[in-house]
């Protein structure tokens, strides 16, 4: 059966993520089933998804994007089969048919449901069609499709290729660290505004929702006294919370129902999100018509008319005060 992240709720009226299924690990080994070479791996990526956007900012800050290509599907999803009401990831004929998306240049795939067809040996992947999607050219696969791991692989290794291989966002004293700031941030926030909004009942919106506040409140008193939210480094922890903080105003706050407070409203986890944003590159990965045309387009049963809400238009890149703290 196809099922996209909308219909992953359970008798409760929960929003339950299903784990990612393909799970394995490019390694700087040579001898590794999937050794880090230049050329060999794609990143299938959706501007409007913030997980596979962790991946997208890991190719630019670390200077993979000559060693690693990508390919951006439709912001909007679409039926993927005749045959069956699926819809999800499609890519555009052609590259004019939406600014930023382009034809598969690797598979000729016309959806990423395909990409997931050719790399599934069993006839039996029940699993959903989700970006990101790193491919490998040589084994015509799918490496992995889980961003937190495709993140750590980008981080260290292919460091013999990047263009700045010195920049280690996990580094080993501050891993246990990070480890914990991710699980609270994961659950609260970045799966939290899911919660918030894939919830078909209100007791699981309202506990989504607590904790969502509990958690952002907890990132603006960190912020307040010191730039990255694992001290005054950047770390992947900075990634993994900007995607979704990029996001909030524009869209969670209406689509899910974020709306108790806005991003805009808290100061430091304003100044922090343009800081983040300004970091040279970052901006790139941020394409804000595609992320309001993709949630605002794909999920006809909340939003049957697909209207896009105009505002706020919350300009990141202007001053920010972040500069206060040594960094
Ligand atoms: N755990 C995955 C989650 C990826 C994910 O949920 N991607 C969404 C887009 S934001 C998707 O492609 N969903 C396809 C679907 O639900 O059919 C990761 O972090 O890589």
């Amino acid at each position: 059966m196809s099922r996209s992240s909308i219909e992953e709720v359970s008798e409760s009226g929960a929003f339950a993520r299903t784990p990612s299924k393909f799970r394995n690990f490019v390694s700087q080994d040579p001898n590794s089933p999937f050794p880090a070479e230049s050329g060999r791996y794609h990143l299938y990526i959706a501007y409007g998804c913030p997980w596979a956007c962790r991946c997208l900012s890991y190719l630019r800050i670390k200077g993979l994007d000559k060693v690693i290509s990508f390919t951006v599907v439709k912001s909007k999803w679409e039926n993927t089969k005749e045959n069956d009401e699926h819809i999800g990831w499609v890519f555009p004929s052609s590259d004019d048919e939406e600014p930023g998306a382009e034809p598969d240049p690797i598979n000729g795939a016309k959806t990423v449901r395909e990409l997931y067809e050719l790399a599934s040996t069993s006839r039996d992947y029940n699993g959903k069609y989700s970006v990101p999607v790193l491919w490998d050219k040589k084994l015509n696969t799918i490496v992995n499709n889980e961003s937190s791991e495709i993140i750590r692989m980008l981080n260290s290794e292919f460091n013999n290729l990047a263009e700045n291989a010195a920049l280690d966002l996990y580094p080993p004293h501050l891993q246990s660290k990070i480890d914990e700031v991710n699980e609270w941030i994961y659950e609260g926030i970045n799966n939290g505004v899911y919660r918030c909004g894939f919830a078909k009942k209100q007791a699981p919106y309202n506990e989504a929702i607590e904790k969502l506040y509990k958690a952002l409140d907890r990132c603006e008193e960190i912020l307040s006294k010191q730039r990255y939210i694992c001290g005054n480094t950047l770390t992947e922890a900075d990634i993994r919370l900007f995607v979704t903080l990029i996001r909030f105003d524009e869209v969670y706050a209406v689509h899910f129902k974020c709306n108790k407070r806005l991003i805009r409203e808290y100061p430091n986890l304003l100044n922090y999100t343009k800081d983040i944003f300004q970091i040279p590159d970052m901006s790139s990965t941020v394409n804000m018509d595609h992320i309001k045309r993709h949630y605002y387009g794909s999920h006809p049963s909340m939003d049957p008319f697909g209207i896009i809400p105009v505002g706020p238009n919350t300009d990141y890149s202007s001053p920010h005060d972040r500069s206060r703290f040594s960094s």
